[in-house]
């Protein structure tokens, strides 16, 4: 039976970067979504940081799925907000995953920040447990800026705003395989490849 790894994360924008990043990078493993394994409960994300959260969230999964298990952590976190919303950015407008009111807001409480100090960063923590408990964590970052209106079609949440260093155009603007090779999530996952080559049975 071939080895079998969870992706295990409900947001379709990520789901679908995960497997773009993972699915070349692991021969021989199968990798599976949530919706190949039965339903559970998901936990409230509690931890005060995106280390803390990826972990709760592969453990979770190795324990109702009993796989090994990858998930992710992500966030936005804007300078002028100190920081915020960083972990909360996937309910930063008090519903969770709505991502054009998550932006709007965002972008009304920066209205009037000036150009010069919109620094940002997309940040990404990746999360492996596996079922006899060992555990990695690591994380990355992208840094930008933000815009002032969305542009862009591709990637999801606050990729229409996000304007990354050394750019013109938003990462909502880039093609898939631009982002990943850039972006926190494509780094963060891909120095977690040579783990997962390390840690899962061949
Ligand atoms: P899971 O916990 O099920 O993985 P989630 O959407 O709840 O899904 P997070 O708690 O990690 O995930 O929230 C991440 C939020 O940060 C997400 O809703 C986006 O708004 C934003 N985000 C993260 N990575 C992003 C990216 O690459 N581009 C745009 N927005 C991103």
């Amino acid at each position: 039976m071939s080895t079998r790894l969870l992706l295990a994360t409900r947001n379709a924008g990520k789901l679908a970067e995960l497997q773009r990043l993972l699915v070349p990078a692991v021969p021989g493993v199968e990798v599976v979504g949530l919706r190949d394994v039965p339903e559970y409960p998901e936990a409230p994300e509690t931890g005060a940081t995106f280390e803390e959260n990826a972990l709760l969230k592969a453990r979770e999964a190795v324990r109702y799925a009993g796989l090994p298990a990858v998930a992710d952590d992500s966030g936005i976190t804007v300078d002028a907000l100190n920081g915020m919303p960083g972990v909360l950015s996937a309910r930063w407008s008090g519903r969770h995953g709505d991502d054009a009111a998550n932006t709007a807001l965002l972008l009304g409480q920066i209205a009037d920040v000036p150009d010069a100090r919109r620094g940002a960063a997309f940040v990404c923590a990746a999360a492996l447990v596996t079922p006899d408990g060992a555990e990695h964590v690591l994380r990355r970052e992208w840094r930008g800026s933000v815009v002032r209106e969305p542009r862009g079609t591709h990637g999801f949440g606050y990729d229409p705003v996000f304007l990354p260093t050394g750019l013109t155009v938003t990462s909502a603007e880039l093609e898939p395989a631009e982002k990943d090779a850039r972006s926190h999530r494509g780094q963060a996952f891909a120095a977690l490849v040579p783990v997962l080559a390390e840690v899962l049975p061949s």
